[in-house]
Formats: C-alpha cells, structure tokens, sequence
C-alpha cells in the first residue's frame, strides 16, 4: 500500500478513501435528445443508485457529497434527458451524492429562486451535504472534467460555456443554469431571493449576493463548463416577470431580508422515486 489513507467503514473492515483524481473521468461525452430513455431503462443502467436516488462509491470512501437540486414544473423529458447523463456522470466522479427534484405544486407563477431555497432547507435535513448545486433541469453537462464538488472559497458557476450561447459566457456576471455553493456560502448570502415570480432576473439578483456577501464567482474553465441545453419555448406560468428591473435595484437593500431567513411553504410531500427525491412544495402565489 502506497499513500493510501484508510478510513473504517464497518467494524473490522477498512475501506481507502477515493482518490484525489477519478480514474473514471472521460473528459468530453457527445449528448444527444433524439430518444427519450425511460426511467426504467436509466434505472437499470445505474443498479447502484438507490432510492432516492443516491449513491456512493462501493469500493472507497468518497471525498465529497453533493446535493443536486433541481427546480421543477411540467418538465418530464427533460427530466429524464438529464438523469440519463447526470447518474453516470456524477458516478464516475466518484462522488457521494442526492438528486432532489422540487416539484412547484399547483399552477401559479413559476418561481425558480424560491423553489431552490426549499431545495436547500430539505436536502440539508436529510445529510450533513458539503455542496449545493443547483441546476436547471434542461442543461446536460458535456464534460465530465466539470467536477461536481464545490469551491471551498467562493460560489461557483458551472454552465460557462453552453449551446444557447455558442459556447461562451454571455456577459461577465452570468450565473444562471448551474451553480454550486457550500452550506456555509449559501448561508452567508441569506441564500436566494423568494420574491422573484415569473422568468428572469432571479440568477443576476443572485451574482448580486454572492458580491454583497463578499465574495465571489469562481468558474470552471470555458473548455470544461460545456452544457447542451433541451431546446423548448417558455413555459405557461413562467412568464417574464416585468417587475424583475425594479427588484435588481432593490437587492442590495433587500437580500439581508429576503433569503433563507424569511422563507416560507408547505412541504405537502417527499418522496423517494427510485432515480430521485422528489418534494413537492405549495409556496405560495403571485401577490
Ligand atoms: C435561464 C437560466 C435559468 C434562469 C432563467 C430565468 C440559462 C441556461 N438558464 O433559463 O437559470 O435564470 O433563465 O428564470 O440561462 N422550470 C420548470 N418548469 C417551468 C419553468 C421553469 O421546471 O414551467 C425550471 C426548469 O428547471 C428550467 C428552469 O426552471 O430549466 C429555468 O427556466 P427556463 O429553462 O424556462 O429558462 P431559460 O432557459 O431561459
Ligand atoms: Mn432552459
């Protein structure tokens, strides 16, 4: 045995902790949408995964565990675009790891930000998880190299580089898509606003926070942050909030007020679906 450290996992039995470096990693992996799998076939392609969609490596410890927490509404095949890659994505990484799904009950305004924010609450009930990606549930990760773990220093966002944009940042302070946060960093940010009803605007009032909060937006490189996003129109309920101008000038006064620590909802379910947790929540309407 050469520099490996040993963890106990069991009593009697000694289990390595992962290596720095996954020797599962490919790099580049071509996404396509022209099938749409089942979740019964993508089940049985990942007989490690286990409900809830957990997972954690069988033969090392893992060094991280990640909760993926994916805002929701009337989304199915893109749902199941997106667990097709992300299982074995996440898998060959080697990672400890949760997929949450939150499902907005009802059909009011769609309202990404706070969906997220519940996301957080309740992942963060169920394991002591040490980052937070919160991910759109149309973006396919393209390369494996995008490590799903977090910076230990300041926010991250993963989708730099997609298909929508040409592949490259549209405008320095993006931070929509994907993006990972530690507990820690999601906190200190009063984490996102729940104020935000309709598209648009919530991921710049969010870039906004992480600056306020003193820190800031760290990236993987363009050549690695690739993401293939489902090609699809705007939602009915997620129409463009025409108030978003106003709130991004109030953020600064708003997001010591708006955040986690004013956040409100009823958990009306959670479940534990074979691929994922899926909680469904009531948050309120449009006022
Ligand atoms: C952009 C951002 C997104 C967010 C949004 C504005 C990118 C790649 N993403 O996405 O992060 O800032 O603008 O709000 O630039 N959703 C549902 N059901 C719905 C509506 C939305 O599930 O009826 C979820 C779903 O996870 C979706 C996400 O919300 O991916 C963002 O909505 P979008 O995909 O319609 O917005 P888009 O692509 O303009
Ligand atoms: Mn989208």
């Amino acid at each position: 045995l050469q520099g490996l450290q040993l963890s106990a996992a069991q009593p009697g039995e000694l289990t390595p902790r992962c290596p720095e470096r996954s020797p599962y990693l490919v790099g580049p992996i071509s996404v396509s949408f022209s099938r749409i799998p089942t979740l019964q076939k993508i089940k049985a392609k990942n007989p490690f995964v286990t409900q809830g969609g957990r997972y954690h490596p069988p033969n090392c410890e893992a060094r991280h565990r990640t909760a993926v927490i994916i805002p929701h509404r009337n989304r199915e095949t893109h749902l199941r675009h997106l667990l097709y890659y992300l299982h074995p994505f996440m898998q060959r990484q080697q990672l400890q790891y949760g997929i949450y799904i939150v499902h907005q009950s009802g059909n009011s305004t769609f309202n990404r930000a706070k969906l997220l924010n519940v996301g957080v609450k309740e992942a963060m009930k169920d394991e002591d998880w040490d980052c937070l990606f919160v991910h759109d549930v149309d973006l396919i990760p393209e390369n494996d190299h995008n490590l799903y773990t977090c910076d230990p220093w300041n926010p991250k966002h993963a989708s730099v580089a997609m298909n929508k944009f040409s592949y490259s940042l549209p405008y320095p302070q993006y931070f929509g898509g994907v993006s990972a946060l530690t507990p820690d960093q999601y906190m200190k940010m009063n984490g996102f606003p729940n104020e935000y009803w309709g598209w648009g605007g919530e991921d710049d009032d969010i870039a906004t926070r992480v600056r306020l909060a003193g820190m800031k937006i760290s990236r993987p490189p363009i050549s690695v942050g690739h993401y293939k996003m489902v090609k699809h129109k705007g939602d009915n309920g997620n129409e463009e909030n025409p108030h978003r101008f106003d709130l991004l000038i109030r953020t600064q006064r708003m997001w010591t007020q708006d955040g986690m620590n004013s956040l409100a909802y009823k958990l009306l379910s959670k479940e534990l679906e074979p691929l994922y947790t899926n909680i469904t929540v009531d948050i309120g309407v449009d006022p």
